[in-house]
């Protein structure tokens, strides 16, 4: 135990709140490469950040936008397993697909880079190398499952057994994923190894933590103090109750041969935890990307660091990660951590095991050319405050009714008019012909640049979509109500003035709508035949000169039919039957189950309580009683096939559930008229489905 305080106390933080940021830093949740991204990670994570780069960059803001895969960590070593591979081939995979497809997508990163390169390898082990030799963490050594066949400690998830709560086998060392208790591997029944099978033994092993519990001054004053106001609700008070609830020591090592190996002699077997070395892997992307510039992304007071992450993470960015900063010094600490909370599809959780998702492979392949239709909706459905939900319906409402109806049939009728009256030339517009109203439509539009921006600063991206969405829609009603093309046969230079106005204004949803659908701010600016402009221009009135020729027209949006839309609902609709159906596999002794039924079916069953009051077996066979039963309204005699279950004796008085129109049968010359209902019992024996001792003899069972 070599614990100090020499951490946390020492004076190498250069965090100074009151600067005006000359610089970012936006880094995003790396995504662990053992799967690919669905819509959730984007409208948590990549969405928002990449609108907040785009529109840095617009103001001339000098920033980097860091991304990467997450390649450590158990769960891709059980992936590896079970698909007999190695992790490495695992990562390899899922890397170049989520790499491809956030390309694909427009996620501009200056960086996407994977921690399972040797630069972050050594970068995460020289940062536990000074923390150690500084020390700061203390050493301690515990009794941990180990599987003497394989010779090696059992990670959480590599140990399986029978759930303390609910009794369901199968159930984690972390986790029982039936109930959903979050357990320690000391507490499931029956403990097994998931390598070997075999029942695992305990050995003392020694590792690292880090003393989250000496921080918590320094957590303090710099979250709760320093951070109540600019830091979302949901972030600041999941701090607090970190912070209050008392900060534990925190392992930062593990025995796995996946992983960064620990840097010291005589630690083989032992890697950096993948939540130690994950967050380094932000500064081990912006050396690859600026190997001589890339310390004053980290090191400059001035620099601005942002994390992008989903809720689930806060802990880890906002505790974990800046406790380490802080105890090696040097760098800056987070700025701000917008994190969001969760989008749910069609009103359910999304599930990467039950493949309740949207992934970003297959939209980009289903939707080519549709990027910037997921970007909005993901946006104007932003889970910024609460949980929110994806629905099919509300994709193509959004693109049909909102980006095609405003956005688009605004663009597209001032361009096309201007084409038709003026050749395709932007009509000149003196000062002195412009009317009240189009002053009044040019000084709206000028004020968007500042809203738009405040919102974005504020980390509030679906405010400012909105706004966006909003200047689209003055332009749209500006047009309409002026009518140029009625106007045109009596008063063409009128119609000059007012197709002079709305070009203006598209210019103006060129530049504000490019942080938010990139794909068609470009598209946007070829029509215009224009450049790109910076943010900043946004706030004049004329971006468009008298005289500029535009390109041709051409639809920015088009129709989304219903086809489109059933087709992912039935992708949906399958990949649920197919849950249920490798739910029925995983526990055969259930009988999968019968084809639905109406309800007309069911009814056409005429089921009635009974009394069993006399029974004796029936001559010469071993399994059929014959029941004398008291049916209320009659007496019937049954043939039933259970006397390898019950002697006639046991059974004398039971009350039972009576199919009573099943049409007669004859068995060994004894007429049976309907059918006793059955269950099964322990071990497959039949029981009788018994109705309540109140149940009147020979009503309806329904
Ligand atoms: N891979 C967890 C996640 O995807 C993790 C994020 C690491 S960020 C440094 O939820
Ligand atoms: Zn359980």
């Amino acid at each position: 135990m070599n614990s100090q305080h020499t951490c946390v106390d020492k004076e190498a933080l250069v965090f100074d709140a009151s600067s005006t940021p000359g610089r970012y830093t936006v880094t995003t949740a790396l995504p662990y490469a053992n799967g690919p991204v669905h819509i959730g990670h984007l409208a948590g994570v990549y969405v928002p950040a990449d609108i907040y780069v785009r529109y840095l960059r617009s103001r001339g803001r000098d920033v980097v936008f860091i991304g990467g895969s997450d390649e450590h960590g158990v769960p891709i070593t059980i992936k590896a397993r079970k698909q007999g591979t190695t992790p490495q081939a695992i990562v390899d995979h899922f890397h170049a697909l989520i790499k491809k497809s956030f390309e694909d997508f427009g996620i501009s990163f200056d960086i996407y880079s994977r921690t399972s390169s040797a630069l972050h390898a050594r970068t995460a082990s020289d940062f536990f190398k000074k923390l150690y030799e500084e020390g700061c963490f203390i050493e301690k050594t515990s009794w941990q499952y180990y599987d003497e066949e394989n010779k090696q400690f059992l990670a959480d998830r590599y140990i399986t057994g029978t759930c303390p709560r609910c009794g369901s086998e199968g159930a984690y060392g972390d986790q029982c994923e039936k109930c959903g208790s979050s357990l320690s591997p000391d507490e499931l029944i029956e403990p097994k190894s998931a390598i070997s099978g075999n029942a695992p033994v305990k050995k003392e092993t020694k590792h690292w933590y880090l003393p989250l519990d000496q921080y918590e001054g320094f957590l303090r004053k710099w979250i709760l103090e320093g951070h109540k106001d600019d830091w979302r609700t949901n972030v600041y008070g999941q701090c607090k109750s970190w912070i209050d609830g008392g900060l534990q020591p925190r392992a930062v090592t593990r025995d796995l041969d996946w992983g960064v190996p620990l840097p010291l002699p005589g630690t083989e077997g032992k890697v950096l935890y993948v939540w130690f070395d994950a967050p380094i892997g932000y500064i081990s992307a912006t050396k690859e990307l600026l190997p001589e510039g890339w310390e004053k992304y980290w090191k400059d007071k001035d620099t601005k660091l942002v994390h992008f992450i989903g809720k689930d993470n806060i802990v880890f960015h906002c505790i974990i990660f800046p406790c380490m900063l802080k105890a090696h010094g040097g760098y800056v600490l987070p700025d701000n951590v917008p994190a969001n909370e969760f989008l749910n599809l069609e009103g359910e959780k999304i599930s990467t095991s039950r493949n309740w998702a949207v992934w970003l492979h297959e939209y980009l392949a289903d939707f080519p050319g549709k990027q910037d239709v997921l970007r909005y909706v993901l946006t104007a459905n932003a889970p910024e405050t609460k949980d929110n939900d994806f629905t099919w319906k509300d994709f193509q409402a959004r693109n049909n009714n909102e980006l095609l109806a405003v956005y688009g049939n605004f663009v597209n009728r001032t361009v096309v008019l201007t084409h038709k009256y003026f050749g395709g030339k932007v009509p000149e517009a003196a000062p002195e012909a412009l009317s009240a109203a189009d002053k009044e439509a040019l000084g709206q539009m000028c004020a968007y640049a500042g809203k738009i921006a405040a919102s974005i600063e504020a980390y509030r991206f679906r405010e400012g979509l909105n706004q966006m969405m909003d200047l689209a829609r003055l332009g749209n009603k500006y047009l309409t109500d002026n009518e140029p093309w009625k106007v045109f046969k009596t008063d063409p230079a009128r119609v000059g003035v007012v197709l002079n106005v709305s070009l203006q204004i598209v210019g103006h949803l060129a530049v504000l709508s490019e942080p938010f659908l990139p794909f068609t701010a470009r598209r946007l600016y070829g029509i215009l035949g224009m450049e790109p402009l910076h943010w900043d221009d946004a706030a004049r009135e004329v971006l468009l000169e008298g005289g500029h020729a535009l390109n041709q027209a051409e639809f920015l949006f088009e129709k989304i039919e219903d086809e489109a839309i059933e087709k992912q609902v039935g992708k949906l609709q399958a990949a649920k039957a197919e849950n249920l159906r490798s739910l029925q596999e995983a526990r055969p002794d259930y009988p999968s189950l019968k084809p639905a039924i109406a309800y007309d079916d069911f009814a056409r069953l005429d089921l009635r309580v009974a009394r069993i009051v006399a029974a004796e077996k029936v001559p010469k066979t071993k399994k059929l009683l014959k029941l004398s039963l008291d049916a209320g309204f009659e007496a019937r005699t049954v043939v039933s096939g259970i006397a390898e279950h019950f002697s006639p004796e046991e059974i004398i008085g039971k009350r039972v559930c009576l199919l009573a129109n099943l049409e007669p049968k004859m068995f060994k010359g004894i007429e049976s008229h309907g059918m006793i209902l059955m269950a099964e019992g322990p071990g497959g024996k039949l029981v009788f489905v018994e109705p309540d001792a109140d149940a009147v003899l020979g009503s309806q069972i329904s």
